[in-house]
């Protein structure tokens, strides 16, 4: 008898900064979502799907578990809480350099009522050697939680990557694929395009800045002779002072955004890509409900 199709969706959560996108990225084999440096780099869910011949994951990365400050906080918090609601599989990613004393039972109270199995994926092993120093950390977590499972990994090495993706298989119910063959995401592009763009400012700004950053993409269309893609997207910040600085001195900050992005969009969509950014002010818009509603921060459920 061959074995089963399998399919469904797998949550991955966690602290700010712990490596749950790059684990997305890793577990895909795409880059999905946008990683960087600093906490807070991911602002909604996002999805991600694996498919391989008898199974079918959804992957769902969400913004870092932290007590949300502001409008826009609030509403990543929410976005990550919910995502262990109606998945299969839950990842819960933690560093593998915490000091096991002192593990954030904030964050791991949101599993407190999941209903899905959930492993514990102590990442960044990388970081520590000998790895018999990860022993005390993964007995702290097994008695804080009743883990399925809990495996130290390197999201960005691939360390054990493999062996945590037959674990979700094998827990996922039998049923067909969700999406068709040659989807990746459920997002439309202009979402993806958007954050290869923030990705850069997270990347090349500092301090309030990259914070104060939203992307949108008004144009993204094929152009024949030459073959290329044109994208015009505007960035939205909430001050002239912010608006200076990612302009920057001859324009240089807002052309280094423009030449890394475009860097990685033209090496995903395999065509020369012509972008045109622009910089304009949206007065405090992480506290305004309607630019936040425009920008693709709504809840959807
Ligand atoms: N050394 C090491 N660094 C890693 C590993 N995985 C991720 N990182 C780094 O950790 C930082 C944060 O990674 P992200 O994937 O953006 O983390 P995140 O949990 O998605 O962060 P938020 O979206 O802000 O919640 C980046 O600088 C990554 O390169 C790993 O296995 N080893
Ligand atoms: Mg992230």
């Amino acid at each position: 008898m061959p074995a089963a199709h399998r399919a469904g969706f797998v949550a991955l959560v966690g602290r700010p900064n712990v490596g749950k996108s790059t684990l997305l990225n890793r577990l895909v084999g795409e880059k999905m979502a946008i990683v960087s440096p600093r906490p807070q780099t991911t602002r909604t869910r996002i999805t991600g799907i694996r498919h391989l011949r008898r199974a079918q994951i959804v992957f769902v990365d969400t913004p870092g578990l932290h007590p949300g400050s502001g409008r826009l906080g609030q509403l990543m918090s929410k976005t990550a809480e919910r995502a262990v609601e109606d998945v299969d599989v839950v990842c819960f990613v933690a560093e593998a350099t915490e000091d096991p004393t002192r593990l954030d039972h904030d964050a791991l109270a949101h599993l407190k009522d999941c209903r899905a199995p959930v492993y514990c994926c102590l990442n960044k092993t990388d970081l520590v050697t000998p790895k018999s120093r990860l022993l005390p950390l993964i007995e702290a977590y097994r008695v804080c939680h009743p883990f399925a499972e809990i495996i130290p990994i390197s999201a960005e090495r691939g360390e054990h990557c493999d062996r945590l993706l037959d674990l979700i298989v094998a827990a996922l119910p039998e049923r067909p694929a969700y999406f068709p063959a040659d989807a990746l995401t459920d997002q439309p592009e202009t979402f993806w395009v958007a954050e290869a763009i923030r990705e850069k400012i997270f990347r090349l700004t500092r301090q309030e800045v990259p914070y104060a950053c939203a992307v949108r993409v008004q144009e993204l269309t094929e152009r024949h002779r030459p073959e290329c893609l044109y994208v015009r997207a505007t960035i939205f910040v909430e001050r002239d002072s912010q608006r200076g600085i990612l302009i920057g001195k001859g324009a240089c900050m807002l052309k280094r955004v423009g030449a890394g992005a475009r860097t990685d969009l033209e090496r995903f969509f395999g065509v020369k890509v012509y972008l045109d950014l622009s910089v304009r002010v949206r007065l405090d818009w992480r506290k305004d409900d309607k630019a936040l509603r425009e920008f693709g921060f709504l809840l959807t459920s």
